[in-house]
């Protein structure tokens, strides 16, 4: 099937990053907690990213360079509003340039509003399980809308909203910290809500605009493939982690079940609240019922013996496809929000392209209204509570100096981009 397989024209090849992996000397609730000591390496710090902000204009040649016509950044809330009710008009300016410098460079803007980071004061004023929230991050998405007014955006309201409910809320391990199933059903209840909210302000000023969220996706299997509880695990795992948030935003009906763990049922004021889906897609996660609370161990298997990636997942391409079918339920185009390895040596990354978007071209094939692909990440960056470690980037960065060096996937992903064919990539010597 392979040899057949081609991008077509309209196959938008791009790349994604988030504000606070890169910009650099951002003050938010991510930067509060590496004070208190709670990454991997109590020492590690964001600091100042990898200097994107004040490096905009290389990095958006970089992006040029590997043959995208399409780039993902994030607006940093903490930026726009340092403070309450007061909004920052140079970090506006500043986001704004930034799009119509895309623009200009024949770049479609993607542009995600919340990639996990918070202003200081949000939690501490109008955290997630409260209804003020909702009329915070209206506000915040006007300005928003504001700045990417007349640009033609893909626009991603939430990252990842599930991670940042059971990292934020259930197991405490990210900013906000809490440990709490209620307010963690009020949270992610809210979070879906601030969706809606945030789009209608969006379309009140774009008039018209594609909106989504980018939902983390993990290909669940069971652990004992013939043990009924883990059969069973993997099912609403699947159900639960993967599809109940974009159900909602569809429906209208926001249902968590987790028998003895969760069960959240919330309405929205509304439905059909997206125009397309955005995957995020890097591992599958084996799932093993243990008679204690919370019931699910959780690993990830090197079946194929591939080798596991730096990080530790599964390189497991065959689980995209199969997320890729799933989503097809939808009835909408899917976007690729982010797929990439964390590849230290620089190796492996072809291989890992060619694999996986293999897979999304044979989905593709078999209906799936594919509209393009965002490489994870353009640069190496801060990988939130692992710190320094990962390398996400198809440009290393040396994080030091700071210099961007391209990684052998480059050429890889430019031909890609510029040939429209889907070639096996030559081997590669070890760099
Ligand atoms: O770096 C993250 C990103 O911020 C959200 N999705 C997963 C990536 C790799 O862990």
């Amino acid at each position: 099937m392979a040899e057949s397989l081609i991008f077509p024209p309209e196959f938008v090849f791009g790349v994604a990053t988030s504000a606070y992996q890169t910009e650099g000397d951002i003050e938010n609730d991510w930067s509060e907690w590496e004070r208190a000591g709670k990454l991997k390496e109590a020492q590690a710090r964001c600091g100042r990213g990898v200097d994107h902000w004040k490096r905009f204009d290389e990095d958006l040649s970089l992006t040029r360079d590997v043959g995208a016509t399409a780039f993902r950044i994030s607006l940093e809330w903490a930026r726009i509003e340092p403070e309450r009710g007061r909004f920052d008009e140079a970090a506006i300016d500043g986001y704004r340039q930034r799009l119509l410098k895309m623009k200009a460079a024949g770049i479609r803007p993607v542009v995600t509003l919340h990639h996990f980071t918070h202003p200081t004061w949000f939690h501490r004023e109008t955290p997630w399980h409260e209804p003020a929230c909702l009329d915070a991050f209206r506000r915040y998405a006007k300005v928003c809308a504001g700045i990417m007014d007349k640009l033609d955006p893909l626009v991603i309201t939430f990252n990842e909203p599930m991670v940042l409910m059971l990292g934020g809320y259930l197991q405490g391990v990210i900013p906000p910290g809490v440990n709490n199933g209620k307010l963690a059903g009020l949270a992610i209840a809210n979070i879906a809500r601030a969706h809606m909210v945030a789009r209608e302000e969006i379309l009140a000023r774009l008039g018209k605009a594609e909106i989504g969220i980018s939902q983390n996706v993990l290909a669940f299997a069971p652990d004992r493939w013939w043990h009924p509880l883990d059969r069973a695990l993997t099912h609403l795992a699947s159900q639960n982690y993967n599809h109940a948030f974009l159900d909602a935003l569809c429906t209208g009906k926001l249902r968590i079940g987790m028998p003895g763990l969760a069960a959240i049922k919330a309405d929205l004021p509304g439905r059909d609240g997206i125009e397309f889906v955005g995957v995020n897609y890097y591992t599958r996660a084996h799932l093993r019922f243990v008679p204690k609370k919370p019931y699910i161990e959780f690993k990830y298997r090197d079946v194929h013996k591939r080798g596991l990636t730096h990080i530790g997942w599964e390189d497991y391409p065959e689980g995209f496809g199969q997320m890729l079918l799933e989503v097809k339920r939808y009835g909408l185009p899917v976007w690729i929000t982010e797929n990439g390895i964390d590849d230290r040596v620089g190796d492996r990354r072809p291989g890992y392209l060619y694999s996986h978007w293999k897979q999304m071209l044979e989905a593709k094939q078999r209906g799936v209204d594919l509209r393009g692909y965002l490489y994870w990440s353009l640069l190496d960056n801060f990988e939130w509570l692992e710190g320094w470690g990962p390398r996400f980037g198809l440009y290393h960065v040396d994080f030091k100096t700071l210099e961007r060096k391209p990684t052998p996937a480059c050429e890889y992903f430019r031909r890609a981009a510029h040939s429209r064919k889907l070639e096996a990539p030559v081997a590669l010597a070890t760099l």
